[in-house]
């Protein structure tokens, strides 16, 4: 088999309405560049990567297209070889930003495709290690809602199956802050795991002081306390409070993830399958967390996130984001336990509508 060309799509996801959001302000739209890898033999490869409110989108199209040479006559069983070569060549561009970016499309559609030439799920091909992921859901709960509407959705993501949940703190008061996730708690009872995303807003004494008001609220993890480089102040905080502290998202490649090992800075490390540069690296990132005996959870990209997580023997929560699901013709499926079904579908599981595809074309 070999790969004939590279062919992208852009697409504008609404996110309806918008959500508030500490870092990013206002987000209104889920813009992706899709990418597919066809085949002389009519499989074709997916992937896909994107921007926040259709921003510096047509960089991340350019570099992606940008790398059709490395693929192009090439037999996709021999992605590892791709992979080596890219990384070779993004040298000279660097192993952080949009270089990483384009190379995450172009691996996650070589990954679909062995996965679709092999007749296997992704999670199949590499050797799965559990049939569903726990997940929690993480499309709701923002800055903007009212305490009321907060405890709304929570009980409503309960009655939909899930058995965790995450929201969100934002630039308030202290007390304000841990009473919105108080209710939140309150809400759905002592059951359901509870997580808190700080989205890097806050100094190290700021966390240290909020994360102590919050050690009664059972929380399963305190996301991203303060800017993401600081991984010396992460693993402050981590020492000064009892509940676990989760970050990762914002780091490229197993290598950004091995800095955070080695600080010591996280207790869950959450990989972006985007910011890792695809599948190849996360699962790198995946097997580096297991030897510092530290769970592997995930960022965004619920569909391609979901085979990996359930591969790596250390894989933890799956984040479940519903922003991409629009694009695709299967949703992720809860067991009765709230966790996510590891589809039999061979690939990623999850392939693309043509009708939403012309529906939310540029
Ligand atoms: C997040 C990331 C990107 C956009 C909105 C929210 C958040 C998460 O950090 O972890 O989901
Ligand atoms: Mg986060």
């Amino acid at each position: 088999m070999k790969i004939t060309r590279l062919r992208t799509e852009v697409v504008h996801l609404p996110i309806d309405p918008p959500i508030l959001t500490a870092i990013l302000g206002s987000i209104r739209s889920a813009d992706c560049v899709l990418t597919f890898l066809d085949t002389d033999q009519g499989i074709t490869g997916e992937g896909l990567v994107f921007s926040i409110n259709n921003r510096r989108l047509s960089v991340i199209l350019e570099m992606v297209r940008q790398l059709e040479d490395l693929v192009v006559g090439l037999d996709p069983r021999m992605g590892g070889a791709v992979n080596a070569k890219a990384w070779g060549e993004l040298n000279f561009l660097g192993y952080e930003g949009v270089s990483i970016v384009g190379l995450a499309a172009v691996d996650n559609a070589l990954w679909d495709l062995r996965g679709k030439a092999a007749g296997l799920n992704v999670a199949h091909l590499i050797g799965a290690c559990r049939s569903a992921v726990p997940t929690y859901a993480s499309g709701g709960l923002w800055l903007d809602a009212s305490i009321d509407a907060l405890q709304a959705q929570a009980r409503g993501f309960v009655e939909r199956g899930f058995r965790a949940i995450k929201t969100r703190v934002g630039p308030m008061e202290p007390e304000r802050m841990v009473a919105r996730v108080a209710a939140v708690r309150e809400a759905v009872g002592p059951d359901i795991a509870l997580m808190v995303d700080a989205n890097q807003q806050m100094s190290v004494k700021q966390a240290i002081r909020i994360g102590r008001m919050m050690e009664g609220l059972d929380l399963t993890w305190f996301e991203e306390p303060v800017i993401c480089h600081d991984h010396a102040g992460e693993a402050e905080i981590r020492a000064a409070l009892d509940t676990p502290i989760a970050s990762g998202e914002t780091v490229y490649t197993h290598r950004g993830v091995l800095a955070m090992l080695q600080a010591g800075a996280a207790d869950v490390v959450m990989p972006d399958l985007q910011r890792m540069g695809g599948a190849t690296e996360f699962l790198k990132a995946g097997h580096l967390c297991e030897a510092f005996h530290v769970p592997c959870a995930s960022h965004l990209f619920s569909e391609m996130s979901l085979p990996l997580l359930a591969s790596l023997p250390g894989g933890y929560y799956l984040e479940h984001m519903p922003w991409f699901e629009k694009i695709y013709r299967e949703r992720i499926e809860l067991d009765a336990e709230g966790r996510a079904i590891v589809p039999d579908r061979p690939g990623w599981g999850f392939s693309f509508d043509p009708e939403a595809i012309r529906r939310f074309a540029a």
